[in-house]
């Protein structure tokens, strides 16, 4: 594969393909594992995800790229051979979850601010020689009804991402910029137009700071969130948020981009199938318009699978059917009877 920074961007977006996010820290793992009453040792963390990255279909057709977390980078299934190789071979590419999470920003009490620049030089090098070709950072905006963001979060947020992604293009490695606006934070009763208006001003401050850091747009992919109420205030039709997020996209993300891939935030999987499929049946698109879901790719399979061998067919099987009605939603093709064929 073309190892241009453009060219990497584009394989991560095109075609269908979306980006599978299991780069879940320790801590958030922990927690999903709760659900299924399994405790989150290094052997079930590679087992689970070991599960993931074998089941052929959906990293074969589906599964453009896989972004893992600093210890699944480093880890052998159990038949000895390396994480990566598996994803590699299934033609799928590694990348790298490089923050360090977010933390309480000083000065700004109930907001954050990511961390995880200081050393990102030599670990990103180290990354590249672990096989990684994209990283991601995820910046965290609080939302509400009229305090927050704050617009010094904002800000500093989004020189954060600018820096971590101007030093991921200096080491070949394409970066993900991940402006997260929670939908499912404290309160989460902000209207879908709160949302917008927010979005509107996180991504052109997020692509203001990415221009003064000379950051390459066409090295680089976008994850957003999709333009959306508050999970104690969901009310917009499916149609009023594929609107929204569009509009928003138009007026602030640049047609040099390559790719847009979104988060899921806390959308039901159903939920995040069909937004993503009528963003994309709007058509007429400057960039390509994919997925880089965690939770709503992962959580049928985690439940099929309950930490059981046995269950190892069904959790892929899961998997496999949550991949595929993605794809078919980033061609904009999908419909509720592609789940029912299922
Ligand atoms: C998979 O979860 C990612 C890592 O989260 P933590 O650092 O908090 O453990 C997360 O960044 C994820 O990639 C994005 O939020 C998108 O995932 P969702 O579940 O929102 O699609």
């Amino acid at each position: 594969m073309s190892e241009r920074l453009e060219d990497i961007a584009i394989a991560m977006t095109a075609g269908g393909k979306g980006l599978l996010a299991a780069d879940e820290s320790t801590s958030t793992i922990k927690k999903r594992f709760d659900t299924i009453h399994l405790e989150s040792t290094e052997e079930n963390r590679r087992d689970y995800r070991e599960m993931l990255f074998t089941t052929k279909e959906a990293m074969e057709k589906y599964i453009s790229g896989v972004i893992l977390f600093d210890e699944t980078i480093r880890q052998k299934a159990s038949d000895g051979r390396m994480l990566t190789d598996i994803i590699r071979q299934a033609g799928s590419i590694p990348g790298i979850k490089v923050d360090e999470g977010a933390k309480p920003l000083a000065g700004f009490p109930d907001e954050t601010i990511t961390e995880g620049l200081d050393g990102l030089r030599g670990r990103l090098k180290e990354y590249y020689e672990l096989g990684a070709r994209f990283a991601k950072w995820r910046g965290v905006i609080a939302i509400d009804s009229n305090k927050f963001p704050t617009w010094g979060a904002v800000r500093q947020n989004a020189q954060a991402l600018a820096r971590y992604a101007a030093l991921c293009q200096e080491a070949q490695i394409v970066p993900i910029v991940e402006p997260e606006i929670l939908m499912d934070g404290k309160p989460g009763n902000h209207s879908i137009d709160r949302c917008y208006e927010v979005t509107e001003h996180v991504l052109r401050t997020v692509f203001d700071e990415l221009f003064s850091a000379r950051v390459k747009l066409e090295g680089m992919v976008l994850k957003p969130n999709m333009v959306i109420d508050g999970k104690n205030a969901r009310k917009a039709s499916v149609e009023e948020v594929a609107e929204k997020t569009v509009r928003v996209l138009k007026s602030t993300v640049p047609a040099t981009v390559p790719g847009i891939a979104f988060l899921s935030g806390g959308q039901s999987d159903e939920e995040a199938t069909a937004h993503l499929s009528a963003i994309n049946a709007i058509g007429n698109l400057p960039w390509k318009v994919t997925f880089s879901y965690g939770r709503a790719l992962q959580a049928a399979a985690i439940a099929a699978w309950g930490g059981k061998k046995q269950n190892v067919a069904a959790g892929q099987k899961a998997f496999a059917h949550r991949a595929k009605m993605n794809y078919l939603a980033a061609l904009g093709k999908w419909t509720k009877k592609d789940e029912q064929a299922a």
